[in-house]
């Protein structure tokens, strides 16, 4: 049915991003509608946007990850549908710029406002009820942070009416993301959109180390607290250690778009494998940010679901931060051609396949718990 339609014949990417567009503001005149009839705005404001109740901001995590996986989700269709209709020197339906901005969307939209909001948001609300506390350490604090991440999640949906996203992949290499080769605003929405959310991730963890540290329940040693618990405490040291790293090298990348410094330029002495690197030196502890949390829970369910006491915590606790650490020095295996000595890539390849012994420990207590 695709044949060969040139892209002239079959403009549909104007129509569905119309068609969302209008979707949205339905959905959105709708909503503002009930809230008026119902006389719902000053409970939706006291009760949820301003609240400082861990619970209620982890609901509220979820709710936009689920909300911006829909977005994700989208992406994904749109793209397989174009790759299913370009066969056969047909151009499909989506022209490439609009492709690449589809793509970069995507996956900024995954990892950084659907994954990262979903854990954040199970962390917020189990963490201080596994360590009898309160509430997590600088309640304001964890509010703004939630509120960073959403301001992120609207500027890339911002970006979306406007019509101008990053076309550099959700990596955002330079030189092709230096203002000589993407002049539109499309980057700019991508480094605003991570920058932002990624300081309120950087606060989050901060909140979160202070709050299992100083917040525990009178004579809950460390290593009495709940596995998941330990695990979002790796993950959180992750955070604040790494995440300062991507802030950086987003700010670098923003001084050479706008005040034409040559940070990571080709010329006048900058170098764009040292964005490559600063991204990945962050990107590779991410990875672990996601996963230990991920691992806290199949350790919970996996002990509560069989009946028994999870078998090897200690062993447990100290393979998650066995990961942790060696989670940061693994960064160059996502650049092996980048032309370093075979030394320098054999160190990268041992270091990663070494994270398979703490990662074995894991599987084994989990099956010697079953
Ligand atoms: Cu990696």
């Amino acid at each position: 049915m695709f044949g060969k339609l040139t892209l002239e014949a079959f403009p549909f990417h104007v129509p569905i991003v119309m068609g969302t567009l209008s979707v949205v503001a339905i959905l959105g005149l709708a909503l503002v509608i009930a809230l008026t009839k119902y006389q719902k705005w000053g409970y939706l404001w006291r009760e949820w946007i301003t609240s400082v109740d861990h619970k209620r901001l982890g609901v509220m995590y979820i709710i936009l990850a689920m909300v911006m996986l829909l977005r994700g989700f989208a992406d994904a269709i749109m793209m397989r549908t174009q790759l299913a209709a370009a066969t056969n020197g047909a151009a499909g339906y989506l022209p490439p710029e609009h492709y690449d901005q589809i793509f970069t969307a995507h996956g900024v939209i995954m990892i950084i406002f659907m994954a990262m909001p979903f854990m954040i948001g199970l962390m917020n609300i189990v963490v201080p009820l596994q360590i009898g506390a309160r509430d997590v350490a600088f309640p304001f604090l964890n509010n703004l942070s939630f509120w960073l991440a959403v301001s992120g999640a609207l500027l890339v949906n911002i970006s979306l009416a406007v019509g101008e996203f990053a076309k550099t992949g959700w990596v955002a290499y330079p030189p092709l993301s230096e203002l000589t080769f993407s002049p539109d605003s499309g980057v700019d929405y991508y480094i605003w959109a991570l920058q932002i959310s990624g300081i309120g991730t950087t606060l989050t963890g901060v909140n979160f180390l202070v709050t299992v540290l100083k917040m525990r329940t009178r004579g809950m040693k460390l290593m009495q607290m709940p596995i998941f618990t330990w695990t979002c405490t790796w993950a959180n040291i992750l955070i604040v250690a790494s995440f300062p790293i991507l802030t950086g090298a987003l700010a670098m990348l923003t001084l050479d778009r706008y005040l034409d410094f040559h940070f990571f330029t080709n010329d006048l002495g900058g170098n764009a494998m040292m964005y490559i690197n600063l991204f990945w030196a962050w990107g590779h502890p991410e990875v672990y940010i996601l996963v230990l949390p991920a691992f806290g829970i199949f350790s919970e369910i996996i002990s509560t679901f069989s009946g028994k006491r999870l078998f090897g915590y200690t062993s447990m606790v100290f393979a998650s931060g066995a990961i942790s650490v060696l989670g940061f020095i693994v960064w160059l295996h996502h650049f092996f051609t980048m032309g370093s000595s075979a030394d320098v890539n054999a160190f990268f390849g041992v270091t990663t396949m070494i994270i398979a012994v703490p990662t074995g420990v894991k599987l084994f207590n989990w099956l010697f718990t079953m």
